[in-house]
């Protein structure tokens, strides 16, 4: 705190001022009506101070939806730029356009897109939407550790604060989300930018561990008599292999953001060259949490779409059996593709074909989850309302995304795009799938936090060979 001072508040940046009188505005609304209606004792003992799983989901989810909100305006403010920049050499331009953004401020808003999205918005709302479901599915009466959970909460709640005061006080890490080393190191970014990147981080992803611990603890500890492994509700298994993806892979990031501290305020050479030191060692560790944490995003969404087909088909899931073999076989398998993020890095041919092996593998159990589902809808009583709709563009999502992934496991194809935005688009596809799952789990499980039904538009019905459900029914309302 103590290189902070008056000029690091940017009211020389008109687009910063006005966000900053935007926010400052919207806050005083916001605290005027509680105060109005006096509602500050019952938000202070109902929702600030509560242990309830159901309150403090929806507490994550509505945290995640506000941070959703700015980080899509920092992916709309980053396609205006792009679309308005022009480089010297593109047709009919003989001399650059800069576009509206300085570059300073262009990188800022580019690593805070990445780190909002999928830190603080994509994050806190499947945590949320586990808190609520998973307790209610496994018929236990709340988490293992209810103040655990609030801690959780309160640790991301903290790291969302910190996120919000780097847009006014000081800036924003120009280095990415990833934190590109040796960027990172001082003497390349000397400002408060990097500091707020490292804690945020650390401080989220201290909440997030938690919660793994809390949420193991509460699966397979507290499911209700005769709730055996092989009747549990498919969206618990996926949060469960969900969150031993996340107590394994996040200790490893924990590590890595801890080491680059050390180099920045300690003089450490961790990750710089004198010394012995190495900035290869950064770019693996990060990434060895980093592709887990892809799962660690993606698996729950499949749970929760998991849930909507089978309800919205009139049909038990296809494959029960096969479907938690592959949850699990993904969750495996992303701890050995990490490399994939950097083949250009010149690991050496023989590296790079273990790791484009690898991520290929991931497409086997993947390929099972696309056909159980499609083969869940095959010849059921198709319902198209707002949740099925979302599962089902999930679906062609996971399918452009998955298959632009697999393109890109062969080094060779990395090679050729490589600086280009076609990992860009790949990802972009995945995570989308997640955000289309989200918003079927919200849609979907919405009446059971609210009492009540999102109003829709009559649905779609298909006409088909009814066929009725039989057997016994995996998750879902
Ligand atoms: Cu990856």
């Amino acid at each position: 705190m103590g290189r902070f001072t008056i000029s690091q508040i940017p009211y020389h940046n008109p687009i910063v001022l006005g966000a900053f009188v935007f926010a400052a505005l919207a806050g005083s609304v916001v605290i005027g009506v509680i105060s109005y209606y006096r509602k500050w004792g019952y938000l202070i003992r109902e929702w600030l101070t509560t242990v309830d799983h159901k309150k403090i989901g929806v507490m994550y989810i509505v945290l995640g939806l506000v941070m959703l909100f700015r980080g899509f305006i920092d992916g709309l403010m980053i396609r205006t730029q792009q679309a308005m920049a022009v480089g010297p050499h593109s047709p009919g331009h003989l001399e650059a356009v800069h576009g509206y953004l300085p570059p300073f401020h262009f990188d800022q808003i580019y690593g805070s897109h990445g780190m909002i999205m999928l830190i603080l918005a994509v994050t806190p709302i499947l945590t949320g939407l586990a808190n609520i479901i998973v307790p209610l599915q496994i018929g236990a009466r709340d988490m293992a550790f209810p103040y655990l959970n609030a801690v959780s909460l309160w640790l991301t709640a903290a790291a969302v604060a910190l996120m919000m005061i780097s847009l006014f006080i000081g800036d924003f890490s120009h280095d990415g989300w990833i934190g590109i080393i040796p960027l990172t190191e001082m003497p390349y970014s000397p400002t408060v930018g990097v500091d707020y990147w490292i804690w945020i981080f650390q401080i989220s992803s201290v909440g997030t561990t938690l919660n793994g611990i809390n949420m193991v603890a509460t699966i397979v500890g507290m499911r209700a008599p005769g709730l055996s492994w092989g009747r549990v509700p498919f969206f618990t298994w996926a949060t469960l292999s969900t969150q031993i993806i996340g107590l394994t892979a996040f200790p490893v990031l924990g590590v890595a953001l801890a080491l680059l501290a050390f180099d920045r305020y300690l003089g450490t050479h961790f990750y710089t060259a004198g010394m012995g030191g190495n900035l290869m060692l950064y770019t693996d560790l990060f990434w060895i949490w980093g592709h887990p944490e892809v799962y660690f995003l993606a698996i729950p969404s499949w749970g929760i779409i998991s849930e909507v087909i089978p309800t919205f088909s009139e049909k038990p899931l296809f494959g029960y059996t096969a479907m938690v073999c592959a949850t699990f076989m993904i969750a495996g398998i992303s701890w050995s593709v990490w490399l994939h993020h950097f083949f250009t890095m010149g690991a050496g041919p023989g590296v790079n074909l273990f790791f484009s092996v690898a991520t290929m593998l991931v497409g086997i159990p993947t390929g099972v989850k696309v056909f159980n589902w499609m083969l869940t809808m095959y010849k059921g009583r198709l319902r198209f309302e707002a949740a099925m709709l979302w599962a089902v563009g999930s679906i062609f999502l996971l399918l452009v995304g998955g298959l632009t992934g697999m393109m890109l496991a062969i080094p060779a194809v990395n090679y050729t795009v490589h600086n280009s935005v076609f990992v860009v688009a790949h990802f972009h596809c995945f995570l989308l799938m997640v955000a289309f799952g989200i918003f079927a789990g919200i849609q979907y499980w919405f009446p059971k936090v609210f009492g009540f039904k999102l109003d829709e538009p009559v649905p779609i019905r298909l006409t088909q060979t009814p066929t009725r459900a039989s057997g016994p029914r995996h998750g879902g309302h």
